[in-house]
């Protein structure tokens, strides 16, 4: 049986009914730009150059410790979550690689399923080991901890977890590493903080030593949860201590949700850009904690000022600086697919935006010690509706001009409704 795909003619065909908006904006927009001096075609260029790869786990419904609703025709298998994730690149365009989530993910032939994703456009990014949760048939538990874990013995597994990864990586040919470890302690007195950071960059030491030479390891910090009361790599600073002991492959990823509320994330980004560790980024949103919200949901602003800092390194041209990015978000009540390409469509617009900043006028801005003028040039570009540019990029890269519309109009989801019956055990929902 084959399965049922969006295909190339009937997104044609939706695209003809929204086209004439798309062109008087884009017309209209094209004037308003010209007048900042700004090229339009050069933002389309911009826009159309942009990727992020989306994650494995985030095509299934998430959930949280209370419960999870599962949706309507939910992927069942690494396969079909690879079917979700080309629906989402051949609408938005922009998403042509994948994130692994190894064991969940854990492929019966790596080879396979390299062709399965290579024939759907689709490539794969950072690989990411699981440690932060017990496996059935494992020898030792994570309940304690993992490669922080006092006993040798259940540090030495997490180790060959995560060396199994990296080889499943090198067969897809993915090129990065993100470890994230839940490892830290409940009550005080729990653990020995000096003594479990010791045992962390002992056992990333031996991770490092697997990977191929033109890998990057991304290290992942979050301040809280699981631990609630102390987090083994719990900030930036401490990753980036870590990503300087380990050596010039390691770096550190930047979750949005893994920080205390109202951080500074965008000085963060470029701090890490300035020491030439930023690894990239998880992106999402959040109100109170590692919420796990769509990109651009809750905090726009945030969210554009961040991608300020990262079109400020690019243009800088600063040395090695090749961000990553990637979408790490929990879709409880949305449709996963519908929230993944939202997302990816938020991320462009703030790219694209932070491309219409005033540079030089910011500049002078900030020389001449004028706050007022300095944020009227931020706001003017956030202000700017660049939807026409994104839509236009799109369509001339072969997607929808509105995905989200076009993707209903489908029948896409209750199509997969039946032809993927829900299975007893659903797919594990963690996030991180
Ligand atoms: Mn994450």
């Amino acid at each position: 049986m084959s399965n049922f795909g969006i295909d190339d003619s009937f997104i044609a065909e939706q695209n003809q009914k929204a086209r004439p908006w798309v062109e008087e904006d884009y017309e209209h927009l094209t004037k308003k730009l010209r007048r900042q001096n700004v090229e339009i075609e050069d933002l389309v260029n911009k826009a159309q150059a942009f990727r992020v790869a989306v994650p494995s786990w985030g095509v299934g419904t998430g959930g949280t410790r209370f419960a999870r609703f599962p949706g309507m025709g939910e992927p069942r298998d690494i396969y079909e979550k690879l079917e979700d994730c080309g629906t989402i690149f051949k609408l938005v365009r922009s998403t042509p690689a994948v994130s692994l989530h190894i064991p969940w993910d854990k492929p019966d032939d790596a080879t396979k399923l390299r062709d399965f994703a290579n024939a759907r456009g689709l490539s794969f990014d950072a690989m990411n080991s699981n440690t932060f949760q017990d496996q059935p048939g494992q020898k030792h538990s994570y309940r304690f901890g993992s490669l922080t874990h006092p006993d040798k013995a259940v540090r030495q597994q997490a180790v060959e977890h995560n060396i199994e990864c990296i080889e499943i990586g090198k067969t897809i040919g993915s090129k990065a590493h993100t470890v994230w470890i839940g490892d830290g302690g409940n009550f005080p007195g729990q653990q020995h903080f000096r003594y479990a950071l010791e045992r962390y960059l002992e056992s990333m030491r031996e991770i490092y030593a697997a990977l191929p030479d033109h890998w990057r390891m991304f290290i992942e910090h979050k301040f809280y949860e699981p631990a609630f009361y102390s987090t083994v790599i719990n900030d930036w600073g401490t990753s980036y201590y870590c990503a300087r002991e380990l050596g010039p492959k390691a770096f550190c990823l930047v979750d949005l949700g893994h920080h205390a509320p109202n951080v500074n994330i965008e000085m963060i980004v470029a701090r890490l850009i300035q020491f030439g560790k930023l690894a990239g980024f998880h992106f999402n949103d959040s109100k109170y904690g590692d919420d796990d919200l769509d990109s651009g949901s809750i905090k726009p602003f945030q969210l554009f000022l961040i991608f300020n800092e990262l079109v400020d390194a690019e243009l800088s041209q600063i040395a090695n600086f090749n961000p990553a990015y990637m979408l790490d978000q929990s879709h409880n009540v949305t449709d996963p697919i519908e929230s993944l390409m939202m997302s990816a469509v938020e991320l462009v617009r703030a790219y694209v935006q932070a491309h219409l900043i005033d540079r030089s006028a910011l500049t002078e801005a900030q020389d001449k010690c004028d706050p007022l003028l300095a944020l009227s040039i931020l706001k003017q570009a956030f202000t700017t509706d660049v939807a026409p540019i994104l839509a236009v990029g799109r369509e001339r890269a072969g997607g929808a001009i509105d995905p989200i519309a076009t993707y209903r109009q489908s029948g896409y989801r209750q199509r997969k409704g039946e032809e993927r019956p829900a299975r007893k055990v659903a797919a594990a929902s963690g996030i991180v």
